[in-house]
């Protein structure tokens, strides 16, 4: 057994786990104040103390869903996994589901599940979904495909079309695939070059970002936009204020306007951040994640997913994960998910 893949398969969906329970408190706040989390984490991560713990929202039951899709099916199923998002919405709708996304399952079930795509295609009267349930959840595709990249892309898109058809809305989620693969593929003791891994996140978009379905956008390389962006904040470092990252990434439910933002708070967690004391560099990826407000469950969630899959558990604080839903079942899921693709 691969002792570090195994452990950065649990670390990115720890990751995203933490980031979901940790940044729900705060989604749709617009800054969170740095002292306020820094005594929040400080008292979480710190000696165990019982408390209620920390809830997952609609991100963590999404990935779940896909990530039992995979299990059972060895690969993506569409219609499958049509079925287990709507039966896990039906069960517990009260995770925070998209306002929008909700109609979707219901017209699934009502038309028997027949066309995986088709309730996801008429939704915005048939611009379909940009938002970033798509992204949000994306993980579980990343572990299991990422030898090979065109199928990581191509497993990416059929996932999120089950929801998300809008162009913007599956780029999203094959950006936040595609981070994840390079986290999983990094030397967690190595030398990270930020740039470069925003470099080989350009390229990629490069060649997805075409307007190959003919939608006439009025921008047809919006992720490589945002990814200049990227650079060029990173480049300023702490100069750059949390107003200026939140204004020109963006912190909102448009995967276009947050997958950006959570691979920056990833790279920028790499060295040290003003006014958030930790040496661990997955958990202050977490805390300016959610510093910065907005879909604070949602970017947590997916730079953590990114950290997660780079450093790998042992950075994740054991009484941290202790105070998040389900912590021990994702750990478990993400030692099935590797024992599964070391047979694929
Ligand atoms: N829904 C939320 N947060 C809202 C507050 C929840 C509250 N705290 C609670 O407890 O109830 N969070 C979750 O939703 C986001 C993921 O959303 P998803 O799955 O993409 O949903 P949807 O409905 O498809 O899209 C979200 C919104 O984006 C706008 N939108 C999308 N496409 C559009 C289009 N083509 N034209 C116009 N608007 C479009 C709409 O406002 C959608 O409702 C995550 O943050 C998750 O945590
Ligand atoms: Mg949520
Ligand atoms: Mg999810
Ligand atoms: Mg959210």
């Amino acid at each position: 057994m691969d002792i570090l893949m195994a452990s950065k398969y649990r670390g990115c969906l720890l990751g995203a786990l933490l980031g979901d329970c940790l940044g729900a408190p705060y989604e749709g706040e617009s800054l969170v104040s740095k002292v306020v989390l820094q005594q929040y984490f400080d008292k979480l991560g710190g000696p165990y103390f019982k408390a209620p713990v920390k809830m997952y929202t609609d991100d963590t039951a999404m990935t779940k869903c896909l990530l039992n899709n995979i299990l059972s099916n060895r690969g993506v199923e569409p219609r499958d996994l049509a079925k287990r998002f709507t039966v896990e919405y039906f069960n517990e709708p009260r995770r925070g589901y998209g306002q929008n996304v909700i109609d979707v399952f219901h017209k699934l079930r009502a038309e028997k599940f027949e066309d995986p795509f088709g309730p996801a295609r008429a939704q915005f009267n048939g611009g379909g979904s940009y938002g970033n349930g798509g992204a949000m959840r994306i993980a579980p595709i990343a572990l299991f495909y990422y030898k090979s990249l065109s199928d990581v892309i191509e497993n990416a898109k059929v996932s999120t079309k089950v929801t998300h058809t809008n162009k913007k809305g599956v780029d999203g989620a094959v950006l936040q695939a595609v981070a994840i693969c390079q986290s999983l593929q990094s030397n967690p003791e190595g030398k990270l070059n930020p740039q470069e891994f925003s470099d080989k996140l350009f390229n990629v978009m490069a060649s997805v970002e075409k307007d190959e379905e003919g939608l006439g956008l009025d921008d047809p390389t919006p992720y490589q936009a945002q990814l200049r962006v990227v650079k060029d904040l990173l480049e300023k470092g702490d100069a750059a204020s949390d107003e200026e990252v939140q204004m020109k990434l963006g912190t909102s439910v448009a995967a276009l306007y947050s997958v950006p933002t959570a691979i920056f708070c990833f790279l920028r967690a790499r060295t040290n951040i003003p006014e958030i004391e930790t040496d661990n560099p997955f958990r202050r990826t977490l805390q300016y994640a959610i510093s910065l407000g907005g879909d604070t469950d949602t970017i947590a969630s997916m730079a953590g997913a990114i950290a997660g899959a780079f450093y790998g558990d042992s950075f994740i604080p054991e009484n941290l994960k202790k105070h998040c839903e389900s912590s021990q079942e994702i750990s478990d899921l993400a030692d099935s998910l590797y024992d599964l693709t070391k047979k694929a």
